[in-house]
Parts: structure tokens; C-alpha cells; sequence
């Protein structure tokens, strides 16, 4: 619709995406295991855990990636980073790992930002 896309100097911006499968799931029209909910994020366990901490945190709003998010929603951008450290705290872990996977070269497959918290195990480095 008109009121959830529009163009802002020259930036596409998008509320939803009927075709995202994190915007259905801030929509509650799939399921997810909730940890967490801002006013602008949402923070759910991964379905396919890496570590024993493995959550994804989401702006509500759609946006492909973090440096999208920055331009578009800037307070969402924030949010979402202050919240990480919220969600591994919340499980007992103060040192995480944030990973956002940006473009598909970089293992991204899901086009709605999502940063990855990861604890609970050692975490090699360099990422491979
Ligand atoms: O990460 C995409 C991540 O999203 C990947 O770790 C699986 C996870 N995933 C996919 N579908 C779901 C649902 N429905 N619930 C919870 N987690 C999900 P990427 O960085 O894009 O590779």
C-alpha cells in the first residue's frame, strides 16, 4: 500500500513486505519462539541453532540489511544493536558474538536484517 511504501530521497522504503518471511513472523502469521520485544525490534531463537545461545534480533520495520536500516530507521538501527546485549544478558552470557551475514556471497538468505547472537560455546576467529 501507499501508507507502508514510499520514497524517501531516493530510498525505497518499506513498513512490510508481503513476501518477507521475518515480516510474517512480526506479523504473528508464522510462529516463532519470542525472547524478546522492543518498540522496535523483536528477537526470536534461531530454528537452526549454531551455538546454545543462538537468537535472532529483527526490526519490526522491513529493511534488506543493517546499512539500509541505518538510513531508512536509524532508531530502529539502535535499538536493535542495544538490544543484543539485553538478550545474551537475559540468558547468562556477557560476551556474544553479533554476526550480521550482508548479501548472499556473505551467507545471507533471508533479506530482512537480522543480527545473530551467538554464546554459550567457544567461537573460532577468524569466522570461516
Ligand atoms: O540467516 C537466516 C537465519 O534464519 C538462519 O540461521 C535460519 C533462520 N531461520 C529461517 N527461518 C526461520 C524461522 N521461521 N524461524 C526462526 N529462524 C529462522 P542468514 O544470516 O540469512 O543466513
Amino acid at each position: 500500500s501507499e501508507l507502508a511504501n514510499w520514497n524517501l530521497r531516493g530510498v525505497q522504503v518499506s513498513l512490510t513486505d508481503e513476501d518477507c518471511l521475518f515480516c510474517k513472523i512480526v506479523a504473528g502469521d508464522i510462529p516463532a519462539e519470542i525472547v524478546s520485544e522492543t518498540e522496535h525490534t523483536l528477537a526470536f531463537r534461531d530454528l537452526n541453532p549454531q551455538a546454545p545461545l543462538h537468537v535472532l534480533v529483527i526490526p519490526r520495520v522491513h529493511a534488506a540489511d543493517i546499512a539500509s536500516l541505518a538510513e531508512t530507521a536509524p532508531e530502529a538501527a539502535v535499538d536493535l544493536l542495544a538490544e543484543t546485549r539485553r538478550v545474551a544478558r537475559a540468558e547468562g552470557h556477557e560476551s556474544y558474538r553479533l554476526v550480521f551475514n550482508t548479501g548472499a556471497d556473505a551467507g545471507q538468505t533471508v533479506f530482512h536484517v537480522h543480527g545473530h547472537v551467538l554464546a554459550g560455546r567457544s567461537l573460532a576467529w577468524p569466522p570461516g
